[in-house]
């Protein structure tokens, strides 16, 4: 029966498992499996829009060269993620309609204008550094396909991580108005990044479920302390002043106290009111309709080949 197949299904979670693409799953399971999933790869490919903006625009034939490599690492993390998802019984043309027309979400972080260079640097270090805390977590994600897609993920992005935080150490040791740029940066990236790990714990629809099957292994409040505690040090080795006026060491928790969030402009932003909202979907709607002759070029000559080899 369907209880007991459940039963045996979350005996196989507890046994930290991994599911395969052909096991048996709860369709709820696949359901917030496909969500998250799919919303991660158009967080990435859509995360490249902030980023590409500046590639013609970066201050050495250097920077452009690694910058470039990036923005293009991070459209593959894209392909990786919705090659895994469609391994879940969905097709790529379905999540990119639920993508264009507002039904799957993608981070709000990327709903945020890139102003200046020192946003650059601040998105490779805080916007990186955050998805970086949350992957690594989904390395031991209960999903096989999803959670080898983030081994690979996590190398790439240490190094992304590693090119911002150099942007903004050239910048904080520059002229005056070098570190003004990181200083300006980091206060207007800051925040939106602690959202990149969701609302509290307590608002949170998809935790409990996700916890129990073990897709997430860790909630979005534990996370977003990992960041703050971690993120402390690393604004004063780049002599900033840190964005939150009232952080604070709590000895007893053994952790940083920090101000609350700006839950309005989050689910603001979220719901499709950032920024950049309608910009992001507009130009991803443009790319995907210049690129279909390169998807009908690809089907004409898979069918040329499969009529070829029923010739022969
Ligand atoms: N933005 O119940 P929960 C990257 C939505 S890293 C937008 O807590 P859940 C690298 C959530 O989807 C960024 N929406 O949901 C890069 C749900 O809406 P729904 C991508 C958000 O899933 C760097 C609702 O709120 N990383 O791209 C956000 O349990 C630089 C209720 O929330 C991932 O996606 C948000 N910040 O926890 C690329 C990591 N937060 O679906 C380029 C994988 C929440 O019901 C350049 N995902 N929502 O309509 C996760 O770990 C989880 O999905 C969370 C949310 C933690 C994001």
């Amino acid at each position: 029966t369907e209880a007991e197949l459940d039963a045996i299904f979350q005996q196989r979670i507890e046994d930290e498992q991994k599911i395969e693409p052909k096991d048996w799953m709860p369709d709820t399971y696949r359901k917030n499996l496909i969500r998250q999933m799919s919303q991660h790869a158009h967080s990435e490919v859509i995360g490249t829009q902030p980023e590409g903006n500046w590639i013609t625009r970066a201050p050495s034939l250097r920077r452009k060269a690694v910058l470039l490599a990036k923005v293009q690492d991070e459209s593959g993390h894209g392909l990786y993620l919705y090659s895994a998802t469609e391994t879940l019984g969905v097709s790529r043309s379905e999540l990119i309609a639920a993508l264009q027309d507002g039904s799957a979400k993608y981070a709000s972080i990327f709903n945020y204008p890139a102003q200046t260079w020192g946003d650059m640097g601040a998105i490779g270090w805080l916007v990186d550094g955050a998805a970086i805390v949350n992957q690594v977590s989904l390395q031991r994600t209960s999903y096989g396909p999803y959670a080898r897609s983030m081994v690979r993920i996590c190398k790439e992005e240490s190094f992304h991580q590693r090119q911002g935080y150099q942007v903004m150490i050239e910048l904080a040791q520059g002229s005056s108005k070098q570190k003004c740029l990181a200083q300006d940066s980091l206060n207007r990236f800051y925040w939106p990044a602690l959202m990149m790990f969701g609302p509290h714990d307590s608002e949170s629809a998809h935790s409990a479920k996700s916890m129990k099957w073990k897709i997430k292994r860790e909630t979005n409040d534990y996370l977003r302390q990992k960041f703050i505690d971690q993120t402390v040090s690393q604004i004063e080795f780049l002599g900033l002043e840190h964005p939150d006026k009232n952080l604070k060491w709590n000895e007893e928790r053994g952790h940083y106290d920090s101000s609350e969030l700006d839950w309005d402009e989050f689910y603001a932003v979220i719901n499709g009111n950032g920024h950049c909202n309608r910009q992001r979907i507009q130009h991803h709607i443009k790319a995907h309709e210049e690129g279909t002759w390169v998807r009908e070029a690809m089907a004409a000559y898979k069918n040329k080949h499969i009529k070829a080899q029923h010739v022969a």
